[in-house]
């Protein structure tokens, strides 16, 4: 895929998922111009022809012509299912996260975006990402209801506050792509902008050294296991241990189960009572007023790595 525009005029594409977009979109117009412009076309014809006052032939009208019936019923069907089957498959392709793609945390609030690289690197309104490789964003907001907009990527995403959701794109073209807060936000919901900055994977590893290391995120949540308490109950016998827990099937003591995602540990911190292990008493506390996004974000990047240490290690 090269850089720039693909027509004269046309927004710019940064990925070749953009570039499929486009043809959908294209695509979509083509169909309806086709089977409308006829229409009109004709209108047009009959109207200057038959009009009152002029002499023509208004006899011998066919009733019908089962080929011209059928050709208008078939073309359109299975156009729209050929375009159906195109977008249907983007749709799931955006979607589906490949395994090993770079993951960036994200915290939308009024009225800035905050970033944050797997090694602790932190950045406002500006995310490096390299060239060719798979990202997705872990997302959630710290307030109101915000979208996450890169329109060289052809994606948008709802952010939302209290639940995660997620975003992958490949760029392909390096460049400083503008992106936008898509859900009115505020008085300064228009000036909520940010740089989509894709870069060669050299630059983008130069940029992450300039940027420092501040140790990475699994780390950095270990200490907030230590200073916050976690550790006293979570390596004692009172409360299960959580190496191996993320991905796996929990049992709940009211008989359910339920998947440990990181919306289930999201909730284990900030609703201890929402969903109680099997075999375990209540009496975790809640940490929703002690903790902000950043440091969930923290403690569950160490939870996750738990699990990449032990995986399906035996639960009492
Ligand atoms: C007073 C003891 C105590 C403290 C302090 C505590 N927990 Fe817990 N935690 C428990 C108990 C008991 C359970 C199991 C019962 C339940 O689900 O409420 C639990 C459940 C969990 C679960 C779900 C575990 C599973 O197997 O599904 C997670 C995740 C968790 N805690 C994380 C933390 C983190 C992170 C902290 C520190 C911010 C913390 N806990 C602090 C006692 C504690
Ligand atoms: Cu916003």
């Amino acid at each position: 895929m090269s850089g720039g525009a693909f027509l004269p005029l046309w927004p710019p594409q940064a990925s070749a998922y953009a570039a499929q977009v486009d043809w959908l979109v294209i695509g979509f117009t083509a169909l309806m111009v086709l089977f409308i412009a006829p229409v009109f076309v004709a209108l047009g014809l009959f109207i200057y022809r038959y009009r009152r006052g002029r002499v023509a032939d208004r006899g011998h009208r066919p009733s019908s012509d089962l080929r011209i019936e059928l050709a208008w019923v078939l073309l359109p069907f299975v156009g729209a299912l050929l375009l159906f089957g195109f977008s249907a498959r983007l749709f799931l392709e955006a979607r589906q996260p490949p395994a090993g793609a770079l993951e960036i945390d994200v915290v939308a609030r009024q009225w800035m975006w905050k970033f944050q690289h797997p090694g602790g690197q932190r950045e406002i309104n500006a995310l490096h990402v390299p060239r060719g490789r798979p990202v997705r964003l872990r997302m959630i907001s710290e307030d109101v209801i915000h979208s996450l907009y890169v329109p060289a990527l052809r994606l948008k995403q709802d952010v939302l506050p209290g639940r995660y959701t997620e975003l992958w794109f490949q760029a392909d073209v390096a460049g400083d792509w503008p992106g936008y807060c898509a859900e009115f936000c505020g008085t300064d919901h228009a000036g909520m902008l940010l740089r989509l900055l894709v870069q060669e994977p050299a630059d983008y590893a130069r940029w992450l050294d300039a940027a420092g290391s501040p140790g990475d995120l699994a780390s950095q949540g270990a200490g907030l296991f230590r200073q916050l308490g976690c550790s006293g109950c979570h390596e004692s016998e009172r409360a299960p241990a959580l190496a191996g827990l993320y991905g796996r099937e929990v049992a709940l003591a009211d008989g359910g189960s339920v998947r440990a995602d990181d919306a289930y540990l999201r909730d284990s911190l900030l609703l201890p009572a929402k969903q109680v292990v099997a075999g375990y008493p209540p009496i975790m506390p809640t940490y929703a007023n002690l903790l902000d996004e950043a440091a969930i974000q923290r403690l569950l990047a160490y939870l996750r790595s738990l699990a990449e240490r032990a995986p399906r290690e035996a639960r009492p």
